[in-house]
């Protein structure tokens, strides 16, 4: 390369012009892989990558789609990223090599280059503000690769020029220019080789951390990414058969009680996976196997051609403790596993279905409650009108009315065992839960929350009362130990769900304990006895302290 006019000969050279370049590139990796780690906990949606992607796409005319599409097919995808990847090594380089020319000004172009990743992550239909913090903590990551970086690509440039302009004849010593100190090495200058290895142990170990952290994020991402693709493409057919519209008076006015269906964002969550498991409902099947006649699969989309029915049924863990909030209300759409279990025609020696799930779970229920043809158990696809969120077993689950969830309803499933109680087991049995697991009547004070101060002359104390399949026949209220005085029940949905109920009580001052207890369909009212949940659900009457 020529010296420029009043650059001496002996500059840094191509060797250390390269450095801006990989230091561009070392501070783009950092971008990235802190934006990818960062976007696996906000969401994977709000990956720069993925954004600038979408907005290309959304903004492309449709000849270049077009034109992709035939040049690439199915690969057109791959391609557009692969065309985004060199636009962003060369805006990389030049940062780089902009930085360590001009201290700051490769800072303002990697800024340039996040504002507009910025403005395509937030311009994104389900974007939140929230969404702009791994694009904005990546470039935080990367200014601090260019600050870091540029006095080491410096020092080394630096070196190899004084190094250069000592083994210069004398005559090109002595001519003055702007980068030299009369080619006198400083003692405390260090040689060319020693920054050149500093430099680049800095941006290799960068990189090096920015690509592990990144791309291992990415896959996660990547995965999650197209889960959540999939799942919000799916248009769930209307019911064949509704759930019956719930009645004005199901859902008591009273401040503080559990609402009578429950949101899918405050449902609560039981299981074991660690990871929730993010299921591609394409690649999902349903195998149904064991002692049946015609062993079959079923997809996803087969399944939402089936007639779904609709049925609102409260679920309940077996770990509830008296007064505990594992029990929650939905509508859930899906198939009924009767009918899945009719096609496969199931043996007379069989007595239990063994359901499992992708996290290792598996459930043993009873043939005969599957079966039960007044029992709606389903194979359900849908929760309160959207597809099962992730956390509640998208894309299949089972949901059985009466039957605690260890026992029934399996999330993410992916096989039904037809076998016997002799011959197979649930994961929660031989740890010391028992075989069958009915759900146990029971009933919850919601309002007033235990320790509050209540005021009024009259106080409402409301609260549920389940008893699924079975139905709730009375609930009983005492305060201060006096009398068991009767709620109002609300009106109940149906035997499979919760019922509300209330009793005003015309108030006193002062510290009060109020008691609850149900009574069923079949007459069985709730024991005073207390007992833990392991093996099998807990007792005892739920009870609150609470001031006037
Ligand atoms: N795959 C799988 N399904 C599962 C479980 C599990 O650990 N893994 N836990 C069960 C238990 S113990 C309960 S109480 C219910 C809870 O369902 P939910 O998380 O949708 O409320 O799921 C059941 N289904
Ligand atoms: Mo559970």
């Amino acid at each position: 390369m020529l010296p420029r006019y009043g650059e001496p000969m002996h500059t840094g050279g191509a060797e250390t012009r390269a450095g801006g370049a990989v230091l561009g590139i070392a501070a783009a990796l950092a971008v990235l892989g802190i934006a990818e780690l960062v976007a696996a906990f906000v969401n994977p949606r709000s990956s720069p990558v993925f954004a600038v992607g979408s907005l290309a796409i959304d903004l492309a005319p449709s000849w270049v789609k077009d034109s992709m599409i035939s040049l690439f097919g199915t690969a057109d995808k791959v391609a557009l990223f692969v065309i985004l990847g060199v636009v962003l090594l060369v805006l990389a380089i030049v940062a780089g090599a902009v930085e360590v020319a001009w201290r700051g000004f490769g800072m303002v172009v990697l800024i340039g280059v996040s504002a507009v990743a910025l403005l395509a992550i937030l311009t994104r239909a389900e974007a939140t503000p929230l969404w702009a913090l791994p694009t904005g903590l990546g470039t935080i990551a990367g200014l601090w690769v260019l600050h870091r970086g540029r006095p080491k690509a410096v020092a080394w440039r630096a070196a190899v020029v004084s190094r250069n302009a000592e083994s210069a004849p004398a005559a090109l010593r002595d001519e003055p220019g702007p980068h030299r100190s009369a080619g006198v090495v400083h003692p405390k200058q260090r040689s060319a080789k020693f920054e050149r290895r500093s430099f680049l142990v800095f941006v290799g170990a960068t990189s090096a951390a920015a690509l592990i952290v990144g791309v291992g994020a990415r896959v996660k991402n990547a995965g999650s990414a197209a889960y959540l693709a999939a799942r919000s493409a799916i248009r769930l057919p209307a019911p064949a058969t509704a759930a019956p519209a719930v009645q004005a008076g199901a859902q008591l006015d009273v401040p503080g009680i559990s609402p009578l269906i429950t949101p899918n964002a405050d449902f609560y969550r039981i299981d074991i996976a660690l990871q929730v498991p993010r299921i591609d409902p394409s690649a999902w099947r349903l195998e149904i196997s064991g002692l049946v006649d015609t062993p079959m699969t079923i997809t996803y989309d087969e399944l939402l051609a089936l007639p779904l029915e609709e049925h609102i049924t409260t679920i309940a863990c077996v770990s509830n403790t008296v007064g505990g909030d594992l029990i929650d209300t939905a509508t859930w759409l899906g198939y009924p596993i009767r009918e899945l279990l009719e096609r496969a025609g199931v043996s007379r020696d069989a007595d239990m279905v063994l359901s499992s799930g992708p996290d290792g779970f598996t459930a043993g229920t009873p043939l005969e409650t599957l079966t039960d043809p007044d029992r709606y158990a389903l194979l359900a696809v849908g929760m309160n009108g959207e597809p099962l969120p992730a956390e509640h077993g998208f894309p299949a689950r089972l949901i059985v009315p009466g039957l605690y969830g260890y026992v029934s309803a399996t999330k993410w499933v992916t096989r039904l065992e037809v076998t016997r109680f002799a011959d197979a087991e649930g994961y929660w049995t031989p740890r010391g839960w028992s075989e069958l697991g009915p759900i146990k009547t029971a009933s919850r004070i919601d309002t007033p929350r235990s320790g509050a101060n209540a005021s009024g002359d009259t106080i409402a104390i409301a609260g549920v009362a389940w008893a699924q399949h079975t139905g709730i026949d009375r609930v009983e209220v005492q305060v201060d130990g006096g009398e068991w005085q009767q709620a109002t029940l609300a009106s109940a949905i149906s035997d499979d769900t919760w019922v509300q109920w209330t009793l005003a009580w015309p108030s006193s001052p002062g510290r009060h304990t109020a008691r609850v207890r149900a009574t069923d369909r079949s007459g069985y009212t709730q024991t005073a006895a207390t007992a833990p949940p392991p093996p099998n659900g807990a007792t005892g009457w739920d009870s609150v302290e609470f001031t006037v």
